[in-house]
């Protein structure tokens, strides 16, 4: 195998001890790596120091995301690879971190052969994939491309107001590297599943075709407080019953099949108050988070849903505002890296399909700058995410990784 297989098993589990919790529902040990927490920072501190370790000419630039290089030949456009290593605080060991350890990983293997490749290999992780702490996913890439500005990205404030600026600050990663990345030559990125598809039709590993349109939306609620026993129902602006029927209506919205039949919705966030037995909720601030595979039925939805939320203020008697907080169209990757990908893993006699990504990555990201597509790698327990029993194979890891390195010392010597 062109890649050493335990040693990226190795680095997979030694990442994973950062940030480390034990979960009191199920005893797993998950991972708990919240951007810009300490956690996120000692496993920053320690990917860095691998970094430079294999020889990479390491940038941190003023979003915190870390950049490692390693020169080719001639001084062109780089190949560049890489994923997150924040994670959500009810992770596992493989989402992010597999796509970082494995581009280094290819480097660790192309050093171990002193192999020279024409372009320059650039590897990294960026800054709050996940966006769980700070409201907004892709956070570092976003900005790395130019979809977010770097000032409106650092002002982004968590629950208790810190600002990404700020932490960035606190935990010594506030780089001063330019974070607008000049075009790459492609970027290919591995990442684990994290669904049932592959492993349910026995494929080795999938070719990401792209990623699926996504939505995420922060309700305020705001009614009035009242005694939970003398207040009639007639009476009342309950924003927790409100919160409820668009919780509901979500349901709804996708049973109706109107807009199509892949659209999926999550209330993932539920804040009330003032969240005692006693008193009808006078406020509710949820999230909305939306997938859609086709653009037109995901405006329509977000359309159907703003009607819904007006008219159930007024049926309530309760304030209701939207907030968006992230949205990305759909995202089709390069025709010519899929094929490049499918060859590879026909070549190696791994048993493969297309896939279209129901997550999204740094990879959709990229994919506007240069020729950009994804290894996928499957998971055990229906793909279970975002679930500390989050799980992957050596050997499964070990195959996306290796067609990981085909794909990028292929790409690495093209003109
Ligand atoms: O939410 C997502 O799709 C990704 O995990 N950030
Ligand atoms: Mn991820
Ligand atoms: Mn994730």
């Amino acid at each position: 195998m062109n890649i050493d297989s335990d040693r990226l098993w190795r680095s997979i589990s030694a990442l994973a001890e950062v940030g480390a919790y034990t979960d009191e529902a199920t005893g797993l040990v998950g991972v708990n790596r919240l951007a810009l927490t300490d956690a996120d920072r000692d496993g920053r501190r320690l990917v860095k120091k691998w970094f430079e370790e294999a020889g990479l000419d390491v940038r941190v630039d003023r979003i915190g995301n870390v950049i490692g290089r390693r020169a080719g030949k001639e001084d062109v456009a780089p190949v560049m690879s890489g994923s997150h290593i924040d994670s959500v605080p009810t992770g596992g060991a493989f989402d992010g971190a597999l796509g970082v350890l494995g581009a280094l990983e290819v480097v660790r293997a192309l050093n171990d052969r002193g192999l020279a490749t024409r372009r320059p290999i650039e590897i990294g992780f960026f800054t709050d994939e996940e966006g769980a702490r700070f409201g907004t996913d892709m956070l570092g890439s976003a900005t790395a491309v130019g979809r977010l500005a770097l000032d409106d990205a650092l002002a982004l404030t968590d629950r208790d107001d810190l600002t990404v600026g700020g932490e960035l600050e606190r935990i010594g990663f506030k780089g001063d590297a330019p974070e607008r990345l000049a075009p790459p030559h492609a970027y290919v990125e591995v990442h684990i599943e994290q669904g049932p598809i592959l492993a349910a039709n026995g494929r080795d590993l999938g070719v990401v075709t792209g990623v699926q349109a996504i939505s995420w939306q922060e309700v305020t609620i705001v009614g009035k407080s009242a005694h939970a026993g003398t207040t009639p129902m007639s009476l009342r602006r309950d924003a927790g019953l409100a919160a409820a029927r668009i919780n509901l209506h979500l349901m709804e919205m996708i049973q109706s099949g109107k807009y199509g039949g892949d659209m999926r919705a999550t209330m993932g966030q539920i804040d009330v108050a003032p969240n005692r037995v006693n008193i009808v909720p006078s406020r509710v601030v949820c999230t909305v988070d939306l997938r859609n595979p086709y653009d037109d039925l995901m405006t329509k939805a977000e359309r159907d849903l703003a009607a819904f939320l007006e008219h159930l203020a007024a049926q309530m008697g309760v304030e209701i505002t939207a907030r968006q907080t992230a949205r990305t169209a759909s995202v089709e990757f390069a025709g010519r890296i899929v094929d490049l990908l499918e060859r590879n893993m026909t070549a190696a006699d791994l048993n493969h399909e297309r896939i279209l990504s129901g997550a999204g990555h740094d990879a959709q990201e990229l994919a506007s700058l240069c020729p950009t597509a994804m290894i996928f790698v499957p998971g055990l327990y229906d793909g279970i995410s975002h679930n500390p029993r989050e799980l992957s194979t050596q050997e499964a890891c070990a195959n996306g990784v290796s067609m990981l390195y085909e794909a990028l010392v292929a790409l690495a010597d093209e003109p």
